[in-house]
């Protein structure tokens, strides 16, 4: 049985003073949660103070992103070891907004995945299509890349230890959220992906769904017993709001 995992991508918002109010409300929100895997992802400058509010909480930390080096001159980078020395288990990978706007390529996500796991960091992987390749009937192929260029030279036994989070990128941050039916239909077609690359893997790796996930919407997605989660933003920005999600997913 896959643990349901829901991780909040704050993206580039909440300073640090910020951030560390917000954990503060949301720990005492979320105390009575013990059936859920529950993580926020701040900008790194607001990692330390989170990770010090949310050190008597079940609540994880993740980063939005690393480097694939373990150190030098790679100016305004952060190294894989830069975030276990402040104790993180998670690094999302590959959100489509840095696949856009930093032109980060499948490739790079690769590296980024192969170097998190050999230095002890659960990546969540992000993947999905534009709505041009949704319209085109390309979805499944996309998403079907970037799943195998994500994972190439990954071994077998720490396939589990990656999360993918599928998030059709005209989903993101516009208040429309694929179908529960389409979103379950695609994850569908990544878990066959994940058993042809290795087999077994399938029933234990976790995929969550992401794209204007609401407390009022993440029912229709957890119900679906393929879809492990959510890669939440917007939603995870206020405790209330996060809280809300989470706690429907008990
Ligand atoms: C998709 C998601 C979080 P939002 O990017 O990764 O953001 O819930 O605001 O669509």
């Amino acid at each position: 049985m896959r643990r349901p995992f829901i991780a909040g991508n704050w993206k580039m918002n909440k300073t640090p003073s910020e951030a560390r109010e917000l954990v503060g409300e949301l720990k005492d929100m979320v105390s009575d949660v013990d059936d859920v895997d529950m993580a926020v992802c701040p900008t790194f400058v607001a990692v330390p103070a989170v990770v010090d509010e949310l050190e008597d909480s079940d609540i994880m930390v993740g980063a939005q992103n690393m480097y694939w080096k373990d150190s030098g001159s790679f100016t305004g980078e952060v190294s894989p070891q830069m975030l276990t020395d402040l104790d993180l288990e998670h690094v999302i990978i590959g959100h489509s907004e840095r696949r856009e706007y930093f032109h980060e390529t499948d490739r790079e996500v690769n590296m980024k995945v192969r170097k998190a796991l050999e230095k002890g960091l659960k990546p969540i992987v992000c993947v999905g299509e534009s709505l041009e390749e949704r319209e085109e009937g390309r979805t499944e192929e996309k998403v079907a890349f970037q799943v195998w260029s994500a994972l190439s030279g990954v071994a077998d036994e720490d396939i589990p230890e990656v999360t993918i989070a599928y998030e059709p990128l005209w989903a993101i941050g516009t208040g429309e959220s694929a179908s529960p039916e389409e979103a379950a239909s695609t994850i569908d077609s990544i878990r066959d992906i994940v058993e042809d690359i290795s087999p077994g893997a399938e029933e234990k790796i976790r995929i969550q769904y992401g794209g204007s996930v609401k407390p009022h919407n993440i029912e229709d997605f957890i119900s679906r017993t393929t879809i492990d989660g959510a890669l939440v933003g917007g939603a995870s920005l206020t405790a209330e709001s996060f809280a809300g999600v989470i706690k429907k997913c008990q």
